[in-house]
C-alpha cells in the first residue's frame, strides 16, 4: 500500500502491524485523515485523539463494521469504504472454499502429507457433486453475492437468495430465485454461503436454530464476517453430522480461530484472505487514498459510507 501514497499526503503511518491501541491513539493525532484496516477499531476514543481537524476515514475494505459510525457522524467525519473493486476475489475466494469442503480438497491435501500408502478407491474422499443440481444459497445477494451466483451459474448448481439484489434482472440473469425467507433457503440449500454485512442485527445471523434448519448433510460457507456465525454451535452441528462441513475465511474471534472447528477434517479454514488478490489489494488501496484526497480537498468522496 505504501508505495501507492499520493505524493501530497504527508503521512504518518505506525510502525507495528496491526498497531496496538496506545500507538494507534498516538498516531493519529492532528490527523487529516485515517487510512484504517479492518483490525483497526475506529471509535470515539481514536476520533477524539485525532482531534478537530480530522475529516475522513478511509477504510481499505468493504466492510466497515470496524468503525464507528455514529461517532464518525457525530464528529463530522466522512466514512469511506471500497466497495466494487474486491467482488471478484472475494467471489473467487468463495467458490475455491465450496469446492474445497464439498469436494474434500484439504482434507486429501493433508491426507497425502502423511505419507500414508494408498491406493485409489471408489469410496475414496467421496462428496457432493456441485455440478449436479446441488442448491447454493446466497444469504445477502449483494455486489459479491452476485458475483459468487455469476459463478454457480457456471457451475450448473440452483441459486437460491435473500438480500436487496434478489429480485434485480441481474439475479435473474445468473438464476436465482428470490428465497421465500431466510427459512426457506436453509431448508432448500445443500450449501449456504454468507455475503451480508456485520451489523448489531446480524451478529449470529447463523446459530443453533438456523443450523436445525439447514437440510441434514449441507455445508456453510463464510467469507463475510465471522461474527455472523456462532462458532460454538457450528462446531455443535458438525460433531452431531447434521452438517457435512464448513468453509470458513472469518472468525467469530479473529485473530482467535475456534479451537473444536480446528480439529475436524471437514472444515476448511483460512486467515482473512478473501481480497488478497494482487491487483484487488492494490485497487482497494487506490480506491482508499482517492477518497482521502476527495475528502481533504473539500471533494465528494468517490465511496462514502451511507
Ligand atoms: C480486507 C475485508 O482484506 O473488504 C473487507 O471487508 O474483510 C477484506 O477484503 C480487509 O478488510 C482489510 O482491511
Amino acid at each position: 500500500f505504501r508505495q501507492q501514497l499520493p505524493a501530497q499526503l504527508r503521512v504518518h503511518h505506525t510502525s507495528e502491524f496491526p498497531p496496538d491501541r496506545t500507538e494507534l491513539l498516538e498516531a493519529v493525532r492532528g490527523a487529516g485523515a485515517i487510512i484504517s484496516l479492518v483490525t483497526d477499531r475506529i471509535d470515539a476514543e481514536v476520533l477524539d485523539a485525532a482531534g478537530d481537524q480530522l475529516k475522513v476515514v478511509a477504510n481499505v475494505a468493504v466492510g466497515y463494521d470496524n468503525i464507528d459510525l455514529d461517532a464518525a457522524a457525530e464528529r463530522n467525519v466522512t466514512v469511506t469504504n471500497t466497495p466494487g473493486v474486491l467482488d471478484d476475489a472475494v467471489a473467487d475466494l468463495t467458490l475455491a472454499l465450496l469446492l474445497a469442503t464439498t469436494r474434500r480438497v484439504a482434507e486429501g491435501d493433508r491426507f497425502i502429507r502423511t505419507g500414508t500408502e494408498w491406493i485409489w478407491s471408489p469410496e475414496g474422499y467421496v462428496g457432493l457433486d456441485v455440478s449436479a443440481g446441488a442448491t447454493l444459497g446466497i444469504v445477502g445477494l449483494g455486489r459479491i453475492g452476485m458475483a459468487v451466483a455469476k459463478r454457480a451459474q457456471a457451475f450448473g448448481m440452483n441459486i437460491v437468495a435473500t438480500g436487496r439484489r434478489a429480485h434485480d434482472d441481474d439475479a435473474r440473469s445468473f438464476g436465482v430465485r428470490p428465497a421465500s425467507s431466510m427459512h426457506e433457503l436453509l431448508r432448500v440449500a445443500d450449501i449456504v454461503s454468507l455475503h451480508c454485512p456485520l451489523t448489531p442485527e446480524t451478529k449470529h445471523l447463523i446459530g443453533a436454530e438456523q443450523l436445525a434448519s439447514m437440510k441434514p448433510g449441507s455445508y456453510l460457507i463464510n467469507t463475510a464476517r465471522g461474527p455472523l456465525v456462532d462458532e460454538e454451535a457450528l462446531a455443535d452441528a458438525l460433531d452431531s453430522g447434521h452438517l457435512s462441513g464448513a468453509g470458513l475465511d472469518v472468525h467469530e474471534f479473529e485473530p482467535q480461530t475456534n479451537s473444536r472447528l480446528r480439529t475436524m477434517e471437514q472444515v476448511v479454514m483460512l486467515p482473512h484472505i478473501g481480497s488478497a488478490g494482487d491487483a484487488t489489494r492494490n485497487e482497494m488501496a487506490a480506491l482508499a487514498f482517492r477518497n482521502t484526497i476527495a475528502v481533504l480537498s473539500g471533494e465528494q468522496p468517490l465511496t462514502p459510507v451511507e
